[in-house]
């Protein structure tokens, strides 16, 4: 089984518009660990005083996974990795002509010099050190062969094949790889797949298949660009696809997903794959018949696999089996011709609009049936109103806080106030919690809430 080296807090954090805080690094960190992942890549230590304090804590954690500092080829790097102790240093360098010519300016035979003492000087220090040959898939293959073997010469024992413009296809990268490998000397081989045609996790797996035994991933594929093969989409891919047993919590999966969601503000498409929020979500009469029958019609495996539930959407598109199991959970008990007239008028209101509310289901039931069918806990909804530092920017803290649970709606508003947000919630005592969470988010000078007594043009209730 090839092992995991996950980047979401040195790739990851390349994403347009990420920063992490060094809280946040450390309990991604530690997640990752309880997940199983066996190297987790930590930054690049010169980059910012934050990424060095954060490397220089994490070392201390003794995680199990190893953790690997991230450097260029220059001297200076290297030894400020060194010093942080991480495990391992990944010191990359780039070899296509492209980038030697325009961007380094660099001759082949000064690369390879660079990276030879760099990686010598790595070893020296007692670290393991991998050497990538950034663009690999876009160098001249000799001269890739070439550095790459020089690197080993000087004690790198791990080479990372970096398709950095994301150019590969599944077949020609593992004929890419398996080549690289007989060619090379005996040396762990990485696979760093960037997403730029939505090919990195194909070209991922193609790479193990010839050969690789460690790739690259992040935590919702997030990275430069368009991001890099996405740790779940792999890992479960893996899983099932390939029937393996993996010794990772994939339990833990939807949660690790949600908490980057959080911290980057980078909210999943409902269609991303694995962890988005449509992947267990049945619509249609014929899928959702299937489904309650035998979840497997329509699930190529299950939501509990990964930590998730499955959803029935009822709408226009429902069938009987549907709206039977929505009516069965609050114990209501309709015969079949009222189970029709209840799906007549579900369909009415489908053809009006997108969505429709559990307690519109209900209502419908109480009208059909002619009794009221159950009370529904109304729950507590609240406004609440946010001042923030004047330092900071709104956009950061609206980010944190739009995805915690309970929040419906939030505002960046002009006036005393820099925040509005609608809250939903079960209970005093979750409203209680959500506040503190809100008031514990850096920025957040106060907060005051307003709970809501009446609503006025909306469906009052929990959503389905
Ligand atoms: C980058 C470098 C890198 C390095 C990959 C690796 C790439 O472009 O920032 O070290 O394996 O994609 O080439 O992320
Ligand atoms: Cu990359």
């Amino acid at each position: 089984m090839a092992k995991i080296l996950d980047t979401t807090l040195r790739e990851g954090e390349q994403t347009a518009g990420v920063s992490f805080t060094v809280e946040e690094k450390m309990k991604l960190s530690k997640m990752l660990d309880e997940f199983g992942i066996e190297m987790i890549e930590v930054g690049h230590p010169n980059v910012s005083p934050k990424i060095e304090e954060f490397i220089r804590k994490v070392v201390k954690e003794d995680l199990n996974a190893d953790i690997v500092g991230h450097v260029r080829a220059v001297r200076g790097e290297v030894e400020m990795a060194v010093d942080c102790g991480v495990d391992r240093v990944a010191i990359f360098l780039a070899t296509s002509n492209i980038h030697l010519k325009d961007k380094l300016k660099m001759t082949k035979e000064v690369a390879i010099e660079k990276v030879v003492d760099c990686v010598q000087y790595a070893k020296d220090h007692g670290l393991k050190v991998r050497y990538t040959p950034e663009d690999a898939t876009r160098t001249d293959f000799d001269y890739l062969i070439e550095i790459c073997n020089a690197a080993i010469g000087a004690g790198a024992d791990r080479i990372s094949v970096a398709d950095t413009v994301g150019v590969m296809q599944p077949h020609i990268f593992y004929d890419l790889v398996k080549t690289i490998k007989t060619n090379l000397r005996p040396v762990g081989i990485d696979v760093h797949c960037h997403n730029d045609f939505g090919l990195a996790v194909a070209n991922s797996m193609a790479g193990i298949r010839a050969g690789a035994d460690c790739v690259h991933t992040t935590v919702n594929g997030i990275g430069e660009r368009t991001g890099i093969t996405d740790l779940s989409q792999y890992v479960v891919a893996k899983s099932v696809l390939d029937n393996e047993k993996l010794k990772y919590d994939l339990k833990m999966l939807k949660q690790i997903s949600s908490y980057v969601e959080k911290i980057t503000g980078i909210y999943l498409s409902p269609l991303m794959p694995i962890v988005g929020e449509n992947a267990f979500t049945h619509k249609s009469g014929v899928h959702t018949d299937g489904v309650l029958k035998n979840p497997n019609t329509y699930e190529p495996f299950s939501p509990e696999m990964i930590g998730t539930e499955r959803k029935i959407i009822v709408d226009k598109f429902t069938g009987r089996k549907a709206v039977k199991s929505k009516l069965d959970k609050y114990g209501i008990e309709a015969s079949d011709e009222e189970l029709l007239k209840i799906i007549h008028e579900i369909k009415k209101i489908g053809d009006e609009r997108k969505i429709i509310h559990e307690t519109d289901i209900l209502d419908i039931a109480e009208k059909v049936l002619g009794f009221k069918a159950v009370t529904i806990p109304t729950g507590v909804d609240a406004v609440l109103l946010l001042r923030l530092e004047a330092h900071v920017y709104t956009t950061s803290v609206s980010r944190k806080i739009k995805n915690m649970h309970g929040v419906e709606k939030l505002y960046e508003t002009s006036g005393d106030d820099d925040i509005a947000i609608y809250v939903s919630l079960k209970n005093v005592a979750e409203l209680n919690n959500l506040i503190e969470h809100i008031r514990s988010v850096p920025g957040v000078l106060s907060t005051s809430t307003r709970v809501v007594l009446k609503k006025y043009g909306e469906i009052n209730g929990n959503s389905c």
